[in-house]
């Protein structure tokens, strides 16, 4: 059984990369600061320096970058007990709020671990990070030192050996000029390479530990697929399969290309105008152009009028996105998913008749069934790794109240921003990607005509590198479809 996304609540505050979080922080430092115009405390003098570094920035450039992010994490982070004064200081619930958002420490672990996984997954080179350059975009600022060896601290941690020594190695040689230090350096990191070379292979001589190892690692991408794939297929388990895998992955993330397909272009595009009477087509015929026929997965260019994709940005920020739960697929417990970094919401109380009848004109399907449309956000580094959004009705961990409507026979993604680089939706199984376009919507079937799930619609959203994401999901439920998509006894027929 695969994982699904739950709408649950989060308890306590919690701070992401999650852009509007973000925003909020830097507001809320910044309303501290003029409220408390007077008094020198450390913390008002620790608040006063971080402003002043923020406000020689766009809070858009700052929340934007990996290496902003990375940079403000860490400052906060550590000025955190000088910054707890001001609590004392000027007792109030804004200073309460700011200093409850602050980053911690893990935090900033986190974001040195979202350094290392778009290196991977993008190929940038350590060089260009130092140099704060990410695909052509400078940060505010380069690394300093202490940012560097955080990084290749992150990559020990998690024992990532090749990375750890790459980054340390470049670290000694961008910011360690005295011989004595880089010899120091490179000897404790040959003995912390051996330490790790040993710990893996303590783990994965225990199978509890490596799969304990495989829910944390940031790197699990590959292990994530190769569950997927034992379960599809008996015999496919070897690592080079993986890696091939992971490989298309890559390349699939990487793409410049609006979409990556493997049809032929004469085929791919059509103007739909529906074949009953949907008014909404006759005006409006949808521009389609398919990416695969089995299973079917098509994009629809301008669905979306860009003032809806605005409204619903903004009702969801209103509602409020919290990070996502999902059902663990090997305990079964509801935990927070470490599969997918980005906030979400869905809209239940949204009443757009239009974006309803949009939904249903482009999927061909009835929307009685079908689940409220969920809206999510990711910042730089967010992503949702390969999984397939089916959850196998009857399967023992999913809770009835969830399925009683049926799978998700379909999705449809809505894309409600452009997105400066990164973040496409990636099917590795059929070498097929989109690039985040404001307006335009994906729409595939997740299910066989029998009801069965098709494990070939595994599919991901790859890192965003620079900017946000926004997107919107519909799923339609298989309860109800008996007229638009009728079943069979046969996955084909
Ligand atoms: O972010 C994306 O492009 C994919 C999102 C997704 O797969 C999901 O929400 O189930």
């Amino acid at each position: 059984m695969m994982t699904a996304s739950l709408l649950t609540t989060s308890s306590g505050v919690d701070v992401d990369a999650s852009p509007g979080e973000l925003r909020r922080l830097l507001d809320l430092h910044h309303e501290v600061i003029q409220s408390a115009m007077t008094g020198d405390t450390s913390g008002l003098q620790k608040a006063r320096t971080i402003f002043d570094w923020i406000q020689n920035f766009e809070k858009d450039v700052l929340i934007s970058h990996p290496i902003n992010v990375f940079k403000l994490y860490k400052m906060w982070a550590e000025s955190a007990s000088a910054l707890s004064d001001l609590a004392r200081e000027f007792p109030g619930e804004k200073v309460q709020e700011m200093l409850m958002s602050l980053p911690d420490r893990k935090m900033v672990k986190e974001m040195a671990v979202t350094i290392l996984r778009l290196q991977a997954v993008y190929n940038i080179s350590i060089s260009d990070l130092i140099a704060g350059s990410v695909l052509g975009r400078s940060a505010v600022k380069p690394m300093d030192k202490s940012e560097c060896f955080l990084v290749a601290d992150a990559a020990y941690e998690c024992l990532m050996e090749r990375e750890f020594e790459d980054w340390h190695e470049h670290c000694i040689e961008h910011f360690v000029s005295y011989d004595l230090e880089a010899s120091a350096r490179r000897e404790s990191s040959s003995t912390r390479r051996q330490e790790l070379s040993r710990k893996k292979e303590e783990l994965n001589s225990s199978s509890e530990m490596t799969q304990k190892l495989q829910r944390e690692l940031p790197m699990d991408i590959m292990a994530k697929v190769q569950e997927m794939k034992s379960q599809t297929s008996a015999n496919d388990d070897s690592n080079k399969q993986s890696e091939k895998f992971f490989d298309t992955y890559r390349r699939l993330c990487s793409s410049v290309e609006p979409s990556t397909s493997i049809l032929p272009p004469a085929e791919k595009c059509i103007w739909h105008k529906g074949s009953t009477s949907s008014d909404i087509l006759k005006l409006a015929p949808l521009k389609v152009e398919f990416l695969a026929y089995d299973p079917l997965v098509a994009i629809v260019h301008e669905a979306l009028d860009h003032k809806t994709a605005r409204k619903l940005r903004h009702q969801a920020s209103l509602v409020g996105l919290r990070t996502p739960l999902s059902i663990a697929s090997t305990s079964g417990r509801v935990q927070q998913s470490a599969a997918r970094t980005g906030k979400m919401t869905f809209l239940p109380d949204l009443d757009d008749p239009r974006l309803e009848r949009l939904c249903v004109a482009i999927s061909g399907l009835s929307a009685e069934h079908a689940e409220p449309l969920q809206v999510v956000n990711y910042g730089v580094g967010g992503h949702y790794e390969p999984h397939v959004d089916y959850f196998s009705v009857g399967g023992e961990n999913v809770s009835k109240t969830y399925t009683e409507n049926g799978d998700r026979l379909a999705t449809l993604l809505f894309y409600l921003n452009d997105v400066e680089f990164g973040g496409a939706t990636v099917f590795p199984a059929l070498g097929l990607g989109v690039r985040p376009e404001k307006g335009s919507a994906l729409f595939w079937y997740n299910l066989y005509r029998n009801g069965d799930g098709d494990s070939f619609t595994l599919h991901s959203g790859c890192p965003v590198v620079l900017g946000q994401k926004w997107i919107a999901n519909k799923w339609f439920r298989a309860r109800g479809q008996e007229h638009s998509r009728p079943c069979a006894l046969e996955r084909d027929s």
